[in-house]
């Protein structure tokens, strides 16, 4: 295979990667030149940032475009001196199977083709997200290393055109005047699914499950979960297959909106209210996110569940073994976690929204476990969220405490309080609404504008929040405007940082209530709503009466 560098007129100025990666809609990705702009870049910078490993994983979720891409990836990468590429067999590897299979087979890094929850097919989104060594998402430095050089970009390199059979499990061995490139398909699932077996008790949750007669159910939402599902809960947990639905992985998700929450995920909602299942969990497209669901779908808050599982340590046998780091959460991810970390004795870390920012602390030991309020959940077993393993520390909870989902929840808010919370999105807004929303918000944390009170309480403060990494000492600014209240309630405005176009205002609400509070969710939130409304004007700004998804 003969190497070519091919020089191009063409560069592009859009290519800054967002929240978890570069997210375009794939019309915009089958420009002339637009992927291969953007995949130089990226390999190009991994060179320079890492002289000898030439070792890289290349995956993704199975989405539409993915296996016109990865052919690319291969003859690109070989052309720019990697020697050992590893690709997941029909394309397909999960975010949390990438991170565990970089780490353990000492990969310099992985080209993830995903764009997660972002619906998928010819009309739909396409993203590239590149993972750095510690198996996790690359930290901002990376990724700005990266943006820079495809503003510029005059040319690209690339082997002659290869076959690669990705549905057959083996290696080919490319002679290129560059030397050998070993390629090699690979079983996505195996590595992380040892792993996971490793970190619970999987035979016991099984013998818990089928001597009380628990029926639990899986929905993959057609994403690239599906068959670790059936691996893990059919195979090694004993589920009957007919439990697990929506476990093909689809180029377009069937047509879905592959995110767990309860608004794309109502199938599961509703087959839950049935009453017939003890628990419920579904995944999104690259099978980092979960919903946990108990019986008659009793919803799991995200940062509830996170809040619950470092309650409840004790069930999960990988952190008997060794000492409990800490825990770190995304800003607008509720206070929850912050009382059990308080109680216990944890330390406890406020980070900017992704992923990203837990890798740090994880690998310098400053925190065990984490979790964001969008559905993400994990631990330093990995560097990226992983769904299945927050579905079975689920699992392990109730199948230690013998107890349903509602019980271990109730429980909790009975001995730490409960956080009311919710998220309202304004979705599509234009990029100068959403900046004209921002601009609004922000002007309340100048030291002498008035504050509205928000509900019956008056503001205590309201910050543009930034972060320091205390490992590296990088700066992340602007990451949300945070209003919190002399009671400790907290409404957060922020712009979406993994749309393909346009801007989505995200506005976080929080209410803590330690007197055994109930009743409806959005009920609570109300006051709280009002003042969101009143300090952003965001229906005048936006014309639009209603958020457009409410988790
Ligand atoms: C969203 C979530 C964030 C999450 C990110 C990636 O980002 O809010 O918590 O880490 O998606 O998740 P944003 O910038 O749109 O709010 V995933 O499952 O795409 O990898
Ligand atoms: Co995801």
């Amino acid at each position: 295979y003969k190497s070519t560098r091919v020089e191009t007129e063409i560069s592009y100025s859009d290519q800054k990667p967002g929240t978890s990666g570069l997210r375009k809609p794939v019309k915009t990705v089958q420009q002339v030149n637009y992927t291969e702009n953007f995949l130089q870049s990226l390999l190009e910078t991994v060179c320079e940032l890492e002289p000898t490993n030439r070792k890289l994983l290349i995956g993704g979720d199975g989405r539409y475009y993915n296996t016109t891409v990865i052919p690319l990836i291969v003859r690109m990468a070989a052309a720019n001196g990697f020697k050992e590429l590893i690709i997941g067999k029909d394309g397909l590897f999960s975010t949390p199977a990438c991170s565990s299979y970089i780490r353990l087979n000492n990969c310099v890094g992985g080209i993830l083709l995903t764009a997660s929850h972002n619906p998928g097919g010819p009309d739909g989104d396409f993203g590239i997200k590149y993972n750095v060594a510690n198996g996790g998402p690359a930290p901002d430095s990376v990724t700005n290393a990266i943006f820079e050089k495809t503003k510029t970009r005059t040319f690209y390199n690339i082997i002659d055109p290869v076959d690669i059979p990705l549905n057959a499990i083996g290696e080919t061995v490319l002679e290129t005047d560059q030397g050998q490139v070993s390629v090699r398909v690979v079983d996505g699932i195996e590595c992380h699914e040892q792993l996971l077996g490793t970190i619970f008790d999987l035979p016991k949750i099984k013998s818990y499950l089928a001597q009380n007669n628990i029926c639990i159910t899986a929905d993959a939402m057609a994403g690239v979960m599906g068959p670790t599902v059936h691996r893990i809960f059919g195979d090694v947990l004993g589920v009957d297959p007919s439990h697990l639905i929506r476990c093909t992985p689809l180029p377009d998700f069937g047509g879905s909106h592959p995110d767990p929450n309860l608004v794309y995920a109502a199938q599961l909602v509703e087959t839950m209210k049935s009453g017939r299942y003890e628990f419920g969990v579904a995944f999104d497209g690259d099978g980092d996110r979960n919903m946990i669901l108990g019986k008659d779908g009793f919803f799991v808050s995200p940062s509830d569940s996170l809040a619950v599982i470092t309650a409840n340590l004790n069930c999960i046998p990988y952190f008997a073994g060794r000492k409990f780091a800490g825990v770190g959460r995304s800003l607008p991810t509720s206070g929850a976690v912050d009382q059990v970390a308080k109680k216990l004795g944890f330390s406890l870390f406020e980070t900017p929204t992704g992923w990203k920012y837990f890798g740090s602390l994880m690998d310098a030991d400053m925190i065990s476990l984490c979790g964001e309020e969008s559905f993400g959940t994990g631990s330093n077993h990995i560097r990226e969220k992983d769904g299945i393993w927050a579905a079975l520390a689920w699992l392990s909870i109730l199948s230690t405490r013998e107890c349903s989902v509602e019980e271990v929840v109730k429980s909790h808010w009975e001995e730490y309080g409960r956080h009311f919370y919710s998220r309202h999105d304004y979705e599509n807004l234009s990029t100068e609404q959403g900046a004209q929303v921002m601009a609004a918000v922000n002007s309340f944390t100048s030291p002498d504008a008035a504050i509205p009170q928000m509900g019956d309480t008056e503001v205590a403060s309201c910050v543009n929040f930034s972060y320091t990494d205390p490992v590296t000492g990088d700066r992340a600014l602007n990451q949300g405007v945070v209003f919190t209240s002399k009671t400790g309630s907290r409404v957060i405005f922020r712009l979406s940082g993994t749309g393909s176009s346009g801007a989505t205002i995200r506005i976080y609400l929080e209410f803590y209530s330690t007197g055994g509070e109930e009743g409806d969710v959005q009920d609570i939130l109300n006051p709280l709503v009002k003042f969101a409304l009143q300090v952003s004007d965001i229906r005048a700004i936006s014309g639009r009466h209603a958020p457009t998804v409410i988790t």
